[in-house]
């Protein structure tokens, strides 16, 4: 299996909730490294930039909105098959069908407030790590 890097956002609720430490710890456990991090409190144009891809949706302006609403920690994680391992270790974007032991199930409370990003791919995550963070 190949190293990959992957970028990860803890987003605001999970900030908010202090649970930057435990999300971090389960990257760590999982044998993920985190070798970029900064807390960052987005514009609105790093969010809609950020979810371009979502601006046609129905949910883009509040996902913007809650992006917006408080600091969050973006993070690059290196590891072997860092992508996939990260999205296993989300869980669903939908908190009340994301496995146990996953941190949306944990942590999240709502489709909407769902505590983290992760990238879904190897082109978005070359895409997002290079959105912040430069080549
Ligand atoms: P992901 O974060 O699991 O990759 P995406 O489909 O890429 O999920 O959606 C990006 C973000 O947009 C989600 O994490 C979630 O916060 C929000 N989102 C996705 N679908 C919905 C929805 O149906 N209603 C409200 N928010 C949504």
């Amino acid at each position: 299996m190949a190293v990959e890097r992957t970028l990860s956002i803890i987003k605001p609720d999970a900030v908010a909730k202090n649970v930057i430490g435990e999300i971090v710890t389960r990257f760590e456990k999982a044998g993920l490294k985190v070798v970029a991090m900064q807390m960052k409190q987005l514009s609105k144009e790093d969010a809609e930039g950020f979810y371009a891809e979502h601006k046609e949706r129905p949910f883009f302006a509040d996902l913007v909105a809650f992006m917006t609403s408080g600091p969050v920690v973006v993070q690059v994680l290196e590891g072997e098959n860092a992508i996939a391992m990260n999205r296993d270790l989300m869980g669903a974007t939908n908190p009340k069908e994301a496995a146990e032991g996953t941190i949306r199930r944990d942590f999240a409370e709502s489709i909407d407030a769902n505590a983290v990003h992760g990238s879904d791919s190897a082109a978005s995550a070359e895409r997002e790590i290079a959105y912040f963070f430069g080549a």
